[in-house]
């Protein structure tokens, strides 16, 4: 938590970028700032305005040291939803957000902003870590079916009254958890038909097609905090796209998710028994082009990680020129895949920690 001059330092530093941003007048400014402090003395918070709200999602974007997706931050889409609070109406505008992200496939990038914090008044948020996730069942003979990061989770919506399909599989889509003002738990299906998915073929191997893998096209990130000036933002989901990586050398394969490598490499002909110690890195790399190719074949947006890659040091060098230091977490912008033949591989690079930024909530990793 901020202690009131924290909040009065971040709100003034980030009132000032805004000014200098939008080419406000000296004298804009000091009325500006004037009302905010004013409010911040005698309420503890105060109220951004649109252009603010836009504005700061766009830097806590472009500010955040994990993400290497970050060349175009300012075409990030904001929408301004601080009038809706009650989960059911934060749930309904989720699933036009998720509408809007999805388009005709061609993935657009959109923050949706619900009310901010304030002392003693607490907000409804959301509490599943993404807005779409698959379940995954722990079965009485220990063998889990569908993603194990989610056994937990399934756990919890199942105590909590969800039945899930009649018979379960591996890609069932959880409900949505979320917590109300009171700290109530509160669950929601996604409508039938509102998410898309993309099935997972390999154009030389229909074997991997029987696998019957899919993943859905929206990172939807919803456990996070964003943070504007001072005010925090305990609920604002947000989406980009997918690159490849993310799923082919992560969620499918890692042992503590699908754990689907020595599946995938028994497709290619090649099996975890024999000899060759490269089996994995075959698997990985088919995989991945199995998922491009489906993604692109569907229409959806998906960046492989040389691209990627590419791109955020396009990013370093359009900040570098405009002057900008840039924040970026090793571990998190190198991609697991072809690690050192992507430039990002051979940078150093630190946290600097600056606001607006986006903070996890409550849960755990990416
Ligand atoms: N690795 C996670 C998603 C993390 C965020 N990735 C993005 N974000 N691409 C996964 O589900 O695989 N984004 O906002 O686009």
């Amino acid at each position: 938590r901020l202690t009131c001059f924290d909040r009065l330092d971040e709100a003034h530093a980030f009132l000032e970028l805004f000014a200098q941003a939008s080419n406000q007048s000296r004298a804009a400014f000091r009325r500006r700032w004037a009302q905010a402090s004013g409010h911040i003395l005698r309420f503890g918070w105060y109220e951004h305005t649109g252009e603010e709200l836009a504005f700061g999602a766009k830097l806590a974007w472009r500010n955040h040291a994990r993400c290497l997706g970050r060349l175009y931050w300012d075409n990030l889409i904001v929408r301004d939803r601080r009038n809706v609070s009650t989960p059911e109406g934060i749930f309904a505008d989720l699933c036009d957000h998720l509408a809007l992200a999805q388009g005709d496939g061609r993935v657009r990038s959109v923050i949706s902003i619900y009310p901010s914090a304030r002392d003693n008044e607490p907000s409804s948020y959301v509490e599943s870590p993404q807005v779409i996730q698959y379940a995954g069942y722990l079965g009485s003979d220990g063998q889990v079916t569908g993603d194990r990061r989610s056994v937990e989770f399934t756990r919890v919506v199942k105590a909590l009254g969800w039945h899930g399909p009649h018979d379960p599989g591996p890609f069932d889509i959880l409900p949505v958890l979320m917590r109300d003002g009171a700290g109530h738990r509160r669950l929601f299906n996604l409508p039938d038909g509102l998410v898309r998915e993309v099935a997972i073929r390999h154009p030389e191997f229909p074997d991997l097609n029987d696998l019957g893998l899919r993943w859905y096209a929206i990172p939807l990130i919803s456990d996070m905090i964003l943070s504007i000036g001072g005010i925090e933002y305990p609920c604002a989901p947000f989406n980009g796209f997918y690159m490849c990586t993310e799923i082919a050398s992560r969620n499918l394969a890692d042992r503590t998710r699908y754990n689907l490598l020595p599946d995938v490499a028994r497709c290619f002909g090649q099996s975890s028994y024999v000899s060759d110690v490269f089996w994995r890195d075959k698997a990985l790399t088919e995989l991945n082009r199995a998922m491009l190719e489906s993604f692109e074949a569907a229409g959806v947006t998906m960046l492989d990680h040389h691209t990627a890659t590419d791109q955020f040091m396009q990013f370093l060098s359009r900040e570098g020129s405009a002057g900008r230091p840039v924040s970026a977490d090793w571990a998190w912008i190198v991609p697991p895949q072809a690690s050192a033949s992507c430039e990002v591989f051979h940078l150093e690079t630190t946290d600097l920690r600056t606001v607006p930024n986006f903070y996890r909530n409550r849960s755990t990793d990416g």
